[in-house]
């Protein structure tokens, strides 16, 4: 195994024998995740000696087969380019021509939508169980033998690219973050550093697996430690409930609508079960929330329930994690505290020159784990750097004591919701295809559950019925659900400005004016 080398197999290495996952029922040791991802990789290598950053889609549910075929992709060379469960054909389509890659690895669970995708692309597809088992001929029964006379993986330098993670812009369609295998390693170590992350921890991970919070820092980071992961195929408020109740789990991670869920499965439970669970919940190392502002009756809530405070984390794909408050719970509410080990942070104002604390402006970030490039975007990767700095896009204010209040963000065409970045002009340009849509402006809009709604003003086309379910039905054909207005309103005219720019604050207001 020449590959040996690779940092995140050192803790696989060296305990073979420790659960590395647990999944429902059964639980995966590192050792076969080893021998599993050495068979994917040679699957993959086809008699080759180096897959060479050929680009491999994983479109898998959260499992043994996901890990199992990530590890492989980066043994023998590839980078992985994980795709949402919930994207449809289209989007699919559109993100599988832009990652050009030599092949796309579906599941049993995603065929039906990975197959056609992978096929109007004219890209190879293939069972992502099937790559388990190796090259072809191998039998189920020696899945997890050695594999003694196979050739050795190679040799994969810290400077090549790791993944590549589509994020949503300013501009059109989700960007792909490139990362190579030098800056993840920075990623996770930061992390462990800060979080005191070991191998006798034990984390509950019911994130997406296409997005860095559920990759590097629910599953990388602690893998790479040598602690285990207990994975759930989604998330279920009731289930992780039970893990709470029923497992040893030292740490749970989620975005804020997660624990707004949980909350609320909470308080539809039984009293009694209400008192086991939250007491459970209350003996986790570390509760922590990220990937959007956390409110702060959520986080009170929370304390309430189950006497543990939940510490909020800043980052962003491109980055990895930026700014944390320590893990001791001492942080302020409202605060994302300072920055993680390496990562350099500071703040521009709005005139030019470095913001002074207690001052607003934009952050900036540097360090060795962000990004590489945007993919085969050579031109908006440039305009993201300002003099090596990464511009965030977000606003924020800097206190001596409590670090970082994240204030929001610059542009109005970015929107949370659940977690998920999602891109105003995209959802425009599907809008604006309907036949009974004249013109349209999608803005966020503050909500308890989501943090922001997508919500759409549109311009129906003269003399036209409208209705939302067609509406939204017809955004879903061709994006993932939860980039489908929540809330559709007709106007006569979309406000302006004398430049004809539409004015996004009033399309706001229209919205908040709203019964
Ligand atoms: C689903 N819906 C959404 C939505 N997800 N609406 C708005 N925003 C969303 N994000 C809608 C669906 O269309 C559906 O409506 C209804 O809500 C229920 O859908 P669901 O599929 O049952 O929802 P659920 O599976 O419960 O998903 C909610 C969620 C999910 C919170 C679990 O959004 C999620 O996993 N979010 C995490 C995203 C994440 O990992 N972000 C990290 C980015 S990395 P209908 O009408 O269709 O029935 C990053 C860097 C960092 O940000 O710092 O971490
Ligand atoms: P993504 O591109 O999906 O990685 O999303 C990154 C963005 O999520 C950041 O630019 C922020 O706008 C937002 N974000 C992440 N963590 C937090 C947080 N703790 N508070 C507020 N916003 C956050």
């Amino acid at each position: 195994m020449s590959d040996s080398h690779l940092p995140f197999l050192g803790a696989a290495l060296a305990h073979p024998y420790r659960v590395g996952l647990v999944l429902g029922e059964s639980q995966c040791r590192y050792g076969d995740l080893l021998s599993v991802s050495e068979r994917v990789a040679h699957f993959l290598l086809r008699g080759r000696s180096d897959l060479r950053e050929a680009r491999i889609v994983l479109l898998a549910p959260p499992g043994f087969a996901y890990v199992a075929a990530h590890w492989g992709i980066w043994r023998a060379g590839g980078v992985i380019v994980p795709l949402a469960l919930a994207h449809p054909v289209p989007e699919l389509v559109s993100l599988i021509e832009d990652a050009d890659p030599e092949l796309v690895l579906v599941h049993p669970n995603t065929e039906k939508r990975g197959i056609p995708a992978a096929e109007a692309c004219g890209v190879p597809w293939a069972d992502v169980v099937d790559s388990l088992k190796g090259p072809p001929g191998t039998k189920l029964s020696d899945l997890f033998a050695p594999m003694p006379d196979a050739p050795p993986l190679p040799v994969i330098a810290e400077s090549r690219d790791a993944h590549i993670i589509y994020t949503s812009g300013t501009t059109g369609k989700p960007k792909g973050a490139v990362t190579t295998h030098a800056a993840t390693r920075h990623q996770v170590e930061s992390i462990a550093r800060a979080w005191e992350i070991t191998r006798h921890d034990r984390v509950l991970n019911a994130l997406p697996l296409h997005h860095v919070h559920g990759i590097v820092n629910a599953l990388l980071c602690p893998l790479w430690q040598g602690a285990s992961v207990e994975l759930l195929p989604r998330f279920d408020p009731d289930a992780i409930w039970s893990s709470f109740a029923n497992l040893r789990l030292s740490i749970f991670m989620g975005v804020p609508t997660m624990y707004v869920r949980l909350i609320r499965a909470w308080e539809r439970m039984p009293h009694e079960r209400r008192r086991v669970v939250g007491w459970s919940a209350g003996d986790l190392r570390l509760t922590i929330s990220g990937s959007a502002a956390l409110p702060a009756w959520v986080r009170e809530r929370w304390e309430g329930i189950t006497e543990q405070v939940i510490f909020e984390r800043y980052g962003l794909t491109e980055t990895g994690m930026v700014l944390t408050n320590p893990p001791n719970g001492t942080g302020a509410g409202g605060y994302v505290g300072h920055p993680f080990p390496s990562v350099q942070v500071r703040l521009r104002r709005d005139g030019g020159g470095l913001a002074l604390p207690g001052e607003e402006g934009c952050i900036e970030v540097r360090g060795p784990g962000l990004f590489r490039e945007y993919w085969r975007r050579p031109e908006e990767t440039a305009a993201a750097f300002r003099d090596g700095w990464f511009d965030t896009g977000d606003r924020a204010v800097r206190h001596e004591h409590n670090g970082y209040r994240i204030l929001g963000r610059e542009s109005v065409d970015i929107i949370k919701t659940g977690g998920e970045k999602v891109s105003a002009f995209e959802i425009e340009d599907v809008l604006r295809r309907h036949y009974r849509v004249g013109d349209c402006a999608v803005v966020g809009i503050p909500n308890d559950e989501w943090g922001e709604q997508v919500s759409a003003a549109v311009v129906i086309t003269r003399g036209m019925a409208f209705s939302t379910a067609e509406l939204r039905g017809w955004v879903k054909r061709h994006l993932a659900n939860y980039k489908a207005p929540a809330r559709i309103i007709a106007v006569d005219e979309l406000p302006r400005n004398s430049m004809g720019k539409v004015l996004k604050d009033q399309v706001r207001d229209l919205f908040l004016r709203a019964p």
